[in-house]
């Protein structure tokens, strides 16, 4: 692979600044394909309209609304125009989510055969415009996109982030500001992590305390925060997700990490005494009473609850850390709770460890260990479960970069931004075929992180890492293609006041 220039020659010049255009291969995920065409450039201006019809509006105005703030330009969304226009075209013949752009002096084309194409496809053409296009007032310059075509389209289905709302509790704003920086990495699921020792954050109708305890103010490691979701609360959060086609994926995890919902609720212990409150971050302890029938009324109330407010198709039940579950007790438990997800309508989704039982031959498995090998999932993957690929030394956001991170633990090692890229999800697990690949996944646990900007931190850059891992096709794979880009994408960040980590292996310009 020959490392493309990122900028191309300067632009003529003109009455406003005109410093380097961005090149075609320039955008983070790296796009499948790119023909540049140089010369052949589109210029915004005042005149410039966004032709959309039919379902292709709602993304229209999303791309005239990203641009309007730095142009000040009108940009109306209109269905038909005979002058200089970017135009949103829906046709059939696309990949899933796939995109086709054709930038040409006079026209600008954008098609795919769906919204989700499209949307992709304007994070692609907000990328190709100067940084500038981030800011939120009116910047004098002007604004060229560089003449091509590009044909792109996700090397996986599932590119997913994960949030831990349990270990501290992050309110709905800063899940959405998350949810905005994300999709523009093409990222098409949010995970989120609703349940765990210190909190419970999912109203739940049918077991109130869950919340009314779990949520409580101090409910967060070392007694910081609190707080919950109600049912209103999460269904926007769908909806606004689903605005910028992001599915969000629920987990309630059981039979461990249940200490919280056993505070709320002692008849969920096998000596119906309530436990301490747990604050710390020690994992592994706790687990439901695997024997009693309660475990089964509350795990299906659950599900049921969690599924009915949820439109995507998985539904996650944890299945991790169990060391305090007999592993008898364990298989029983994922015997009648994995068939439980599938009778409310979802497909199941659970921590690798689920491998162990037969009857997760039709969920997906997140694959969070270090090694290059599991057996136990391998033999899963063969009887028909599907993999999502989260490996704790190179996906997992919450570790430390390296010893100097604030925050961030490092049980799995510190991974700076090289160590996040340089892996195939393709090739990581001996024994599975690509084929039952779904995809990646890149977790954010939050013992550590109080605030979005620790979220921020921790997230960025290495979150566009695992981004281009599950989007970009293997042929692209370039670490210093992927360094010069990020380098570049530095002040776009700078601009939307995002805090991200300005490693010492990237240029950041
Ligand atoms: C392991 S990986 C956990 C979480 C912790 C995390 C911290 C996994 C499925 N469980 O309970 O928050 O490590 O990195």
């Amino acid at each position: 692979i020959v490392a493309l220039p990122l900028v191309t020659a300067t632009a003529s010049a003109g009455p406003f600044p005109g410093p380097a255009m961005i090149a075609l291969t320039g955008v983070l995920p790296a796009v499948a394909e790119a023909t540049p065409a140089p010369g052949d450039d589109f210029r915004l201006t005042a005149q410039t309209v966004i032709t959309a019809s039919g379902d292709a509006m709602p993304v229209a105005g999303q791309l005239a609304a990203a641009l309007r703030p730095a142009t000040g330009f009108g940009l109306p969304v209109v269905t038909a125009a005979g002058t200089a226009a970017i135009a949103l075209v829906l046709e059939p013949g696309h990949p899933d989510e796939g995109y086709r752009l054709d930038i040409r002096d006079a026209r600008v084309e954008l098609r795919a055969s769906r919204p989700a194409g499209l949307f992709a496809g304007v994070q692609t053409l907000r990328q190709l415009l100067p940084p500038e296009i981030e800011a939120d007032t009116p910047q004098r310059r002007r604004w060229v996109l560089p003449g091509g075509h590009i044909k792109d389209h996700p090397r996986y289905a599932y590119r997913g982030s994960m949030l831990d709302l349990a270990r501290h509790f992050h309110e709905p704003a800063e899940v959405r500001a998350y949810i905005d920086q994300i999709s523009r990495f093409k990222i098409n699921y949010l995970h989120l992590h609703l349940s765990d020792d210190q909190g419970w954050r999912i109203q739940i109708d049918s077991w109130p305390r869950l919340t009314e305890v779990g949520g409580a103010p101090g409910t967060g490691v070392g007694g910081a925060g609190g707080g919950f979701l109600t049912k209103d609360d999460y269904r926007d959060l769908v909806r606004y997700a689903a605005d910028r086609y992001i599915t969000i994926v629920p987990e309630i995890d059981m039979p461990g990490h249940v200490n919280a919902a056993q505070v709320a609720y002692p008849e969920l212990t096998c000596d119906g005494v309530a436990p301490k409150a747990r604050t710390d971050m020690r994992v592994g302890y706790s687990s439901l009473c695997v024997g009693e029938e309660i475990a089964y009324r509350f795990a299906e109330d659950v599900i049921r609850e969690v599924a009915e407010m949820t439109p995507g198709p998985y539904l996650h039940i944890g299945g991790d850390e169990t060391f305090a579950t007999a592993h008898g007790g364990y298989l029983a438990f994922q015997r009648r709770v994995l068939p439980l997800v599938g009778e409310h309508g979802k497909t199941a989704f659970g921590w690798h460890e689920i491998a162990q039982s037969p009857a997760a031959a039709g969920a997906v498995l997140q694959y969070w260990g270090k090694e290059n090998s599991h057996p136990a999932v391998a033999t899963a993957v063969a009887a028909g479960a599907r993999l999502v690929l989260s490996p704790a030394n190179r996906a997992y956001l919450d570790m430390r970069y390296d010893k100097l991170t604030p925050g961030g633990l490092d049980w799995a090692g510190s991974i700076e931004v090289r160590k996040a890229y340089d892996w195939n999800p393709g090739r990581l697990l001996h024994g599975v075929p690509e084929e039952s690949v779904l995809g990646v996944e890149a977790p954010l646990w939050s013992e550590t992180l109080r605030d979005l900007a620790d979220i921020e931190f921790m997230a960025f850059p290495r979150l566009v890492a695992a981004a281009e891992l599950g989007w970009s096709p293997r042929a692209t794979h370039d670490w210093e293609s992927f360094r010069a880009r990020l380098g570049a994408y530095g002040p776009r960040w700078a601009r939307q006041g995002v805090r991200f980590h300005r490693s010492p292996q990237i240029r950041w310009s």
